[in-house]
């Protein structure tokens, strides 16, 4: 039986995993020594730019969603582009597409926001069936993006769990092509008896809260990289939802160090 990727290191999931996108993820993650993405979830252009430049040496990926921008325009994604090559990191655009194939083909390539063109990641709900992969994979491949599918979710009372979130799996192993694994609160998949390596990306993470008003539920990063096994934490109020930039920096840095401290221990590496 292979060994469970939950005790591997980053770089040597790199090493066998065959999408160039999670590569460069998993090899820049050991090098920046960080499994922290943020979540910038604010409505400004220049407010984006200038955060993301801040966390820059602190995230393996900067999450976005684009369509909350009030003056959006191609400057800010050319921008974001710019300084992801200057810190290395990746760009996820959390669209949650969850169209026919048909459909999310030209909401992931066209539109305003024409998100295949900058946005290395994203993401989709399975609920439409296979057909919603298959569009995105015609313009994401050739150009080598990559796609998480959404197998459960943080949020109260959330649909996807149990069956639903097994058959995503399913669908993900597919597709291994372009599916490079899933936003979850759980390492689903993980045997150690099949070669298939899937990245796990968990939102709902908070160190001073449990949760807010509108269904957000928090855990530590303990909790979801040792105890559950995911491999990438996202962060988005604890950290963006300081009072001024110092404090954005230090918060960047208090969830990049848990994280890593998290990592460390699950592959038994901490002293
Ligand atoms: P916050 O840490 O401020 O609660 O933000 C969490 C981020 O993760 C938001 O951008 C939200 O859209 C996203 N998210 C989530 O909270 N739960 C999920 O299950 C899936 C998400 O994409």
């Amino acid at each position: 039986m292979a060994p469970s990727f939950l005790t591997q290191t980053y770089t040597e999931r790199a090493k066998v995993n065959n999408n160039a996108c999670a590569k460069k993820l998993l090899e820049l993650m050991d090098k920046k020594k960080t499994n922290l993405s943020v979540a910038i979830d604010v409505t400004k252009k220049a407010d984006i730019i200038r955060i993301a430049d801040i966390l820059g040496p602190y995230i393996c990926v900067l999450k976005t969603h684009i369509d909350i921008v009030e003056d959006f325009d191609m400057e800010l994604v050319e921008t974001l582009k710019k300084l992801a090559e200057k810190h290395e990191f990746l760009i996820f655009e959390d669209r949650k597409f969850a169209d026919i194939g048909n459909t999310v083909k030209h909401q992931y390539e066209g539109g305003v926001y024409k998100i295949a063109s900058w946005s290395d990641i994203t993401n989709a709900h399975p609920i439409p069936g296979e057909g919603i992969i298959k569009g995105l994979k015609e313009v994401g491949l050739p150009l080598n993006r990559a796609l998480l599918l959404l197998a459960e979710m943080s949020s109260k009372g959330s649909l996807a769990k149990g069956q639903y979130t097994l058959d995503t799996i399913e669908m993900a192993k597919r597709n291994t092509d372009f599916v490079i694994g899933f936003i979850g609160q759980n390492r689903i998949y993980d045997n150690g008896d099949d070669s298939q390596d899937f990245l796990y990306l968990t939102p709902g993470v908070g160190l001073e809260t449990k949760g807010d008003s509108l269904g957000q539920q928090y855990r530590t990063p303990h909790q979801v990289i040792v105890e559950s096994g995911c491999d990438i934490i996202i962060v988005g109020r604890g950290v963006y939802g300081a009072k001024d930039d110092a404090e954005i920096k230090e918060r960047a840095e208090k969830y990049r160090k848990a994280g890593w401290d998290a990592y460390l221990e699950r592959i038994g590496q901490n002293q």
